[in-house]
């Protein structure tokens, strides 16, 4: 029996050949592997004396030659194949033991090159494996360390492997190549190529087909934990993050990002580019505790500030406009965890520079202005559930004002259906059941994430009231229909004229009645926001 053997990293390698000697497996390998064998006072004979072919172009070509390949594909149970074998002087290779350049992790090194990189890539090692694993009948081929174990068991116990274990090696070979193959992919076209630079320390290019993904992900960085600190994260981003996402944003100062920060950050950006004014959105658990738009940013953060004062402390602010130094410095009055913006002001700068732990994150509206708002937004959504994904077309519904049907006698004034057309907005990134009192261009009250939609709204009223707002006069909005009229009402009492809602429920009559009888105008959107 013939082992070849040919591996980058050698750990463990000795140990496994010497038993594999032992048991009586004549060894074959590759210059390096085959020097340290030999050291270790293994009898081990060069892949170059077999095929009577010198390692050549600096060992680019050590493997890839019939008498090798020959001996990995030939079918044992084929006599035309042995015969060929026979003729050519080849020897069968029943066990392969390869493991590859170490590609992933030199394009994992800070100031790798494309010429370190390319040099990496392993052609004779990969071709080899593809050989053995494809004659798995006849071949055990063992691509990592973590194998070494139960092959040497089944060689001990009966001299061969079984046809369970060669299928299970052969199957882990094709992975692993896979893998491979996925790497060198994923790094390659994120090169951006200009031959001068090639030379270069690798820099990958963010946008080079904006919005594009080729279904692999690129890790950005590894996270000091998950949710929690018992959990291990890291934040990976589409190969060609589209501009307008938070992916294609640059931290410019602070804290490294944390998990939640990530999560919260992506939330709040979301919801602040969807507007056209200058508007401000602050975060808190993943839910807007505070939106406005304003005449600038100065006004559109104090606004969104006014909504939930307490709930804001370590927010994550994101603003839709430049953050000039009057916003700096009224911001930089609250204890601020993350602060986004499209571009920040030299003074504002200045501002922050003596709060070093502030995370500011420069990112680029999409192109196109303010308009564009759903490019660099995610075409899908996914979700992990126990061993599966789910994945939908993301929430990208806008509400245009034709859309929107009245419902009842009283018709909405023109700034009510602003405030609603606001209203429906921030309710689309609040997590259901969302209730959303809005006046004036601002959240007056946000209730989130309850069980009961009556619960968020009474959430919404007091927290309005422990914010020192009325909720009189304002607008509504509720991310799904009411399904009796005991919603309406709640909402109402609390001081709305005004509700915007899907409609769609059984008994959107009965709504209807009790909104006339309440002398309160209702629009009706026909799409529904659950935010799960
Ligand atoms: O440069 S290669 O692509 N050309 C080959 O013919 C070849 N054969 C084996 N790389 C090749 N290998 C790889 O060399 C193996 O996959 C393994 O990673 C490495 C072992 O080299 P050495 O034994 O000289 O340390």
């Amino acid at each position: 029996m013939n082992a070849l053997i040919s591996v980058s990293d050698k750990t463990g390698i000795v140990e496994f050949a010497r038993t594999l000697h032992a048991l009586g497996i004549r060894l074959l390998s590759t210059g390096g592997t085959a020097q340290l064998l030999a050291k270790e006072g293994l009898p081990v004979t060069e892949v170059a004396e077999v095929t009577q072919f010198p390692e050549m172009l600096d060992g680019r070509v050590k493997t890839l030659h019939p008498k090798v390949h020959g001996g990995l594909l030939a079918r044992r149970d084929v006599p035309a194949h042995m015969a060929a074998l026979k003729e050519h002087g080849i020897d069968t290779i029943d066990l392969l033991v390869v493991n590859l350049y170490p590609f992933e992790a030199t394009v994992a090194k800070a100031g790798c090159t494309l010429a370190d990189a390319i040099e990496n890539i392993d052609i004779g090692g990969p071709a080899m494996v593809r050989s053995a694993a494809k004659n798995w009948q006849d071949v055990g081929v063992v691509t990592s360390a973590d194998q070494y174990e139960a092959v040497l068991a089944e060689l001990k116990a009966g001299g061969r492997l079984s046809d369970k274990l060669r299928f299970a090696l052969s199957v882990a070979a094709f992975n692993r190549i896979a893998q491979y193959d996925g790497a060198i992919s994923d790094y390659l076209s994120s090169v951006k190529f200009e031959e001068e630079k090639l030379s270069e320390a690798y820099v990958p290019e963010r946008s080079l087909f904006p919005g594009q993904s080729n279904g692999h992900f690129v890790k950005v960085q590894d996270l000091r934990y998950g949710e929690n600190s018992h959990q291990q994260a890291a934040w990976y981003r589409d190969l060609h993050p589209a501009p307008g996402s938070i992916a294609a944003g640059v931290q410019l100062q602070g804290k490294e990002l944390s998990y939640n920060n990530i999560a919260d950050a992506d939330a709040a950006w979301e919801c602040v580019k969807s507007f056209k004014l200058p508007a401000c959105v602050i975060v808190k658990h993943a839910n807007p505790c505070g939106v406005a738009v304003g005449t600038n940013a100065l006004e559109a953060y104090g606004k969104a500030f006014q909504t939930d004062p307490t709930s804001a402390f370590g927010g994550i602010i994101a603003l839709n406009r430049a953050v000039d130094g009057a916003a700096a410095q009224q911001i930089s009055k609250q204890f601020v965890e993350v602060l986004m913006a499209p571009d920040f002001t030299p003074e504002a700068l200045d501002v922050f520079k003596a709060k070093a732990n502030v995370r500011l994150m420069k990112i680029a509206l999409p192109p196109g202005g303010d308009t564009a708002w759903k490019q660099g937004r995610n075409a899908m959504d996914a979700k992990r559930v126990g061993s599966g994904l789910l994945l939908q077309t993301a929430d990208n519904h806008e509400l245009e004002l034709p859309d929107v049907k009245v419902v009842t006698i009283k018709q909405p004034t023109q700034e009510e259906m602003q405030d609603l057309m606001f209203a429906w907005k921030v309710a689309k990134y609040v997590k259901s059941n969302a209730i959303v009192f809005c006046k004036g261009g601002m959240t007056m009250g946000v209730g989130a994430g309850q069980m009961s939609r009556l619960d968020s709204a009474r959430i919404a009223s007091i927290k309005a009231q422990a914010a020192g707002l009325s909720l009189k006069n304002t607008v509504v909005a509720s991310d799904a229909f009411f399904p009796f009229r005991d919603g309406l009402d709640v909402v109402v009492d609390a001081g709305a004229t005004c509700v915007a809602q899907p409609g769609g429920s059984m008994r959107d009559q009965e709504v209807i009645d009790a909104a006339n009888e309440r002398g309160v105008a209702m629009v009706f959107t026909g799409v529904r926001h659950f935010r799960h």
